[in-house]
């Protein structure tokens, strides 16, 4: 079984960055990242940068639009 572990590190590496980030900007706890409260982590991320990162336009970022964002650059990935 030894030879699973590193796909499965893998795996939960890429998933847990969004994911992360999202349980830090995610304040009311809905799963979603709102504009203030992404605004309130990243406080340089202008309406217009919001708005090209919520791709389908519900007016909040889920955890697949953050991802986009942060291998964009948009987004800052955490240190
Ligand atoms: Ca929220
Ligand atoms: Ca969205």
């Amino acid at each position: 079984m030894k030879h699973f572990a590193p796909v499965l590190v893998a795996s939960v590496f890429l998933s847990s960055t969004a994911f992360a980030q999202m349980m830090e900007v995610d304040t009311d706890e809905d799963g979603m990242a709102s504009y203030e409260e992404l605004t309130a982590v990243y406080t340089d991320v202008t309406e217009e940068q919001f708005t090209a990162m919520d791709t389908n336009a519900d007016g909040s970022l889920d955890e697949d639009e953050m991802t986009v964002a942060m291998d964009a650059g948009t987004l800052a990935k955490p240190e």
